[in-house]
């Protein structure tokens, strides 16, 4: 799976609004009610991450969780970052959100 060009990530971003780019990753600052949801949202996004055998770096900050995803196999950001990123607002949005 190649790496996207800049204008194709930005076009990726204007679906998954909450991402930012930063450098040849992307990425995102989840808030939750404490650190023990953070916990239990790493938890969830854990399996979805190995099923599709794509692992976000996880910065885990007390009730903040930052996920940055990056295809290091290619030296770039892909579909399949999307792909993750995608899920992880799902799991997000359905569980944790306020
Ligand atoms: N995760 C991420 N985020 N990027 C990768 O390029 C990547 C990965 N590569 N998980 C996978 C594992 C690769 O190292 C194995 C061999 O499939």
């Amino acid at each position: 799976m190649p790496a996207l060009t800049a204008k194709q990530v930005s076009l990726h971003l204007k679906a998954v609004p909450n991402w930012s780019k930063r450098a040849q990753s992307i990425l995102r600052t989840y808030k939750f009610e404490g650190f023990l949801r953070s916990i239990a949202f790493v938890k969830r996004i854990a399996g979805k991450a190995q099923k599709c055998n794509h692992h976000p770096d996880i910065d885990i900050r007390f009730d903040k969780v930052t996920l940055k995803l990056s295809t290091h196999d290619e030296g770039g950001i892909t579909e399949k970052d999307f792909s993750l990123a995608r899920q992880c607002d799902d799991v997000f949005s359905k569980f944790f959100a306020p």
